[in-house]
């Protein structure tokens, strides 16, 4: 067993970011749900973001997505996110809903449709600018349905001239997390199918380009902590977007589905010092909750984050290395699964009492009738939702 104290001290300096479209109203292409309360624009998201720091300690960053979040002054809403005790993080490009983009953003074969959509990026550099962020977050829904649709290389070499003008335009401090997505929108080939993609065009970059691995992206049975040690290893795990995936890109909630699999990530994760904030790895939610309430489902979501980084923490690291270079197979598994079913709430418990935080964290938002004040306060406008 390891020393707690110091699994403690990493768990109070861990960061969770959670993503504004999480607290919209969302669903699938059969139905969205809307939900009482939800917020009418980007202030009321960060307002309730801030509830999920109040609650956690640990989850004061909220991630935009533009244009979702547009709003007419970026710097007016940091100065609001500061105000309710949270700061704004990623910005996230959305180049995948405008008419434009059928056939593709930066891939598109149509010149001028290649060049709105490096503008719009461009602009997204600018509100990283206004706001002090330092992540960029580029995912492309650009691929195609059939074989011979366009041409495959041609294509990379189109994301790869787009990439190197939006490089070209970060501050020092800014970064470019590359996101990539085996499938969906596109179902033949998707531009950025992969983290070998994604990896090769952030080598090409430079060192401000790093991969961000959405634990929903990959096909069944991917061994995401694979890809996981061998970014870190390479000092290019730029981020995760954590969710839950049973089948395809479902978004659920993080460690819900397969704690095992995210307890797998984040002992990688521990192992490669990508806990220490000098290594960059930026923890992010990227999650809808369509069924659930929005702000429980968040806190929820942050502490299974928190649960499964204990339990790679409690890792006896002397005794599971000792197996391995002995070749004791049995013995090094077993030091990984006595970690994974070590029962780490009463630590995470013990070191909110410490924080001065409520032992369990959703019993506290709902003591504290925030839902019920958005509920009689969030009456007329317009709720936000995914693509609005
Ligand atoms: C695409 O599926 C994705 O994971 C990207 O990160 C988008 O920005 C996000 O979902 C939108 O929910
Ligand atoms: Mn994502």
């Amino acid at each position: 067993m390891q020393d707690h104290e110091a699994a403690k001290a990493a768990l109070r300096a861990q960061r969770i970011e959670t993503p504004s479209w999480a607290y919209g109203n969302s669903g699938t292409r059969f139905k969205v749900f809307a939900q009482e309360g939800v917020p009418r624009d980007p202030f009321e998201k960060i307002a309730d973001a801030a509830q999920v720091q109040l609650f956690t300690g640990v989850a004061p960053i909220v991630s935009l997505h533009i244009p979702w979040d547009h709003v007419d002054d970026y710097a007016a809403l940091a100065e609001h996110a500061r105000a309710n005790g949270v700061r704004i993080g990623a910005i996230n490009a959305n180049v995948f809903q405008d008419d434009d983009y059928m056939l593709g953003s930066v891939t598109n074969p149509d010149p001028r449709i290649r060049r709105k959509a490096i503008d719009h990026l461009l602009a997204c550099v600018d509100v990283l600018d206004a706001t002090g962020s330092r992540d960029l977050k580029l995912w492309f829904s650009d691929g195609t349905n059939y074989p011979g649709q366009d041409d495959v290389a041609t294509r990379q070499g189109r994301l790869a001239d787009a990439l190197a003008e939006v490089y070209a335009r970060l501050g020092d401090d800014q970064r470019i997390l590359l996101e990539y997505k085996l499938f969906e929108p596109a179902f033949y080939m998707t531009d950025v199918p992969d983290w070998g993609t994604s990896y090769a065009h952030c080598l090409k970059l430079g060192p401000k380009a790093t991969v961000c691995v959405d634990t929903g992206h990959h096909a069944p049975g991917t061994n995401i902590e694979f890809i996981v040690a061998f970014l870190l290893r390479e000092g290019r795990l730029g981020a995760f977007d954590f969710n839950s995936r049973f089948y395809a890109d479902d978004d659920l909630m993080v460690g819900s589905a397969d704690p095992f699999q995210l307890f797998r990530i984040m002992h990688e994760v521990v192992r490669g010092g990508g806990l220490n904030p000098a290594n960059g790895v930026n923890f992010m939610l990227d999650q809808c909750h369509n069924i659930e309430p929005k702000i429980p489902g968040q806190i929820r979501s942050v502490t299974n984050v928190q649960e499964a980084t204990a339990k790679a923490l409690v890792v006896d690291g002397e005794a599971l290395a000792a197996a391995q270079s002995s070749g004791d197979v049995l013995g090094a598994n077993a030091v990984l699964m006595d970690a994974y079913n070590t029962d780490v709430r009463p630590l995470l418990r013990g070191l909110r009492e410490e924080q001065g935080l409520a032992p369990d964290p959703i019993a506290a938002y709902h003591a504290g009738g925030y839902a019920e004040k958005i509920r009689a306060e969030r009456v007329g406008g317009a709720q936000a939702g995914w693509g609005a």
